[in-house]
């Protein structure tokens, strides 16, 4: 069993969804925040036997696309360390970022 972790932006979350469910494959979608854009993105968890993570890896890759995003000049990229963009930048996001771990059980409780 393989507990597969996939961040992907927001636009894509409800089709990956769809396309997992559309499979018979269960996920759970949890809101979260990349930390260099600091922006939102949501990090899906999809558990699966071990011989279906690559049609998983197939759906992500043809649900998820890679967009640009433009980080306007005075951004705070490193908010927290007060570091902000001086000039305006292209940032490449995406189509996913997947994790893929083992687990040593399942179960339903
Ligand atoms: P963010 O951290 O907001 O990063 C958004 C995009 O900014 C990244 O897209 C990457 O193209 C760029 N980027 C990130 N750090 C950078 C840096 N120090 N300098 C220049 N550009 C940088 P993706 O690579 O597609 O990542 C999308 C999101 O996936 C990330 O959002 C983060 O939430 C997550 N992620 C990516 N790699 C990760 C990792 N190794 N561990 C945990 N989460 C990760």
């Amino acid at each position: 069993m393989k507990l597969i972790l996939a961040i992907v932006q927001d636009a894509d979350a409800a089709r990956l969804q769809e396309a997992l469910s559309e499979q018979g494959l269960q996920s759970t979608k949890l809101a979260s925040t990349g930390g260099f854009l600091r922006e939102g993105n949501t990090t899906v968890l999809i558990g699966v036997d071990d011989h279906k993570v690559p049609k998983v890896k197939e759906i992500i890759h043809n649900t998820c696309r890679e967009r640009t995003k433009v980080v306007t000049a005075g951004s705070p990229i490193h908010a927290l360390e007060g570091i902000f963009a001086s000039q305006p930048m292209e940032v490449p996001v995406g189509g996913a970022i997947v994790f893929v771990l083992s687990t040593d059980s399942f179960e339903r409780l």
